[in-house]
């Protein structure tokens, strides 16, 4: 099973689940994001960081919807389970389940559930920490993907507590860390949006911003700087009625002139990782969202 780079819970999970039920093992491309190290921890999965794929070992992609998010993984046979909107390895796919659900925790419980695989206490808290991570703790959630979520417990013998422990991010931050990036944030009112700013000083910038948009911001910007290394999130505030500020594409222009290691998300999440210096890209987010913000300006 390998996932996305930087992945996540929804691909962690996803794979962890796999890789149990058809007894393979977890590939990571590159680094793990940083409540994927948690839950990595949390759940005790053995993760091959870089993976060397051996000759004749089938390859399983999950929750990728793109050859970018895959260095160095050969992609000369493979299946795919995705929930992406734009997936564009199904192409090349020998097998793939293909949904746009609210994430890929739920497509591989379908396949398991097909297939007659048990589901262990273990599979269930992973595959519905992957569900909680894609739907920001379920705010994001259709009804179906609750329903499927009430299975996955019952079927683990969890309860929907035991996730939240999994996930809580109040036990992952210290309180140091949520207190200095709410005393040293700042406040912007670019059009109907209260966007606040952030630099952590440890690398939870998902955590950071989910907590800016529990105080009350429409839309979190989130940076750790770790010498040349960057890393930001812009998130918006699920609860925000859309008004077409597509913030993967406001990321995108921000991030211009610094070196892309990692871009993914969309309209209303997006994550930067790449070589570049946080306060510039900042300042150009910011810049591009007061733009489109500005009702004088089409675009
Ligand atoms: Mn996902």
């Amino acid at each position: 099973m390998v996932t996305h780079e930087d992945a996540d819970a929804d691909a962690l999970g996803a794979a962890y689940a796999l890789s149990i039920a058809l007894e393979g093992r977890i590939g990571v491309p590159g680094d793990v994001a940083e409540h994927g190290r948690e839950l990595i921890k949390k759940l005790k999965m053995n993760v091959y960081f870089s993976p060397v794929i051996e000759e004749g070992e089938r390859i399983i992609i999950v929750d990728t919807a793109d050859e970018q998010q895959l260095p160095d993984i050969p992609l000369e046979s493979y299946a795919v389970i995705d929930h992406h909107r734009d997936n564009k390895l199904l192409q090349g796919a020998e097998a793939y389940l293909h949904e746009e659900t609210d994430s890929t925790c739920q497509l591989v419980y379908r396949i398991l559930k097909k297939m007659g695989l048990p589901i262990n206490r273990e599979m269930a808290l992973a595959l519905s920490a992957g569900i909680l991570g894609d739907t920001i703790y379920l705010e994001r959630a259709s009804g179906s993907t609750i329903i499927v979520l009430g299975e996955i417990l019952l079927q683990g013998g969890i309860t929907y507590k035991d996730v939240l422990e999994i996930v809580s991010m109040s036990r992952l931050l210290t309180r140091e860390t949520k207190l200095q990036a709410a005393i040293s944030a700042q406040l912007y009112k670019l059009g109907d949006y209260l966007i606040v700013f952030t630099q952590t000083n440890r690398d939870y910038v998902y955590y950071v911003a989910i907590m800016l948009l529990e105080l009350g911001a429409d839309i979190a910007l989130v940076s750790y700087q770790e010498g040349d290394e960057v890393n930001i999130r812009l998130v918006k505030d699920p609860r925000v009625q859309d008004t077409g500020l597509d913030l993967f594409k406001v990321m995108k222009e921000g991030v211009v002139g610094s070196k892309i290691e990692n871009l993914w998300g969309d309209e209303n999440f997006v994550g930067f990782k790449g070589v570049g210096k946080d306060l510039e890209i900042v300042k150009e987010i910011l810049e591009n969202i007061r733009y489109r913000t500005d009702k004088n300006n089409y675009y």
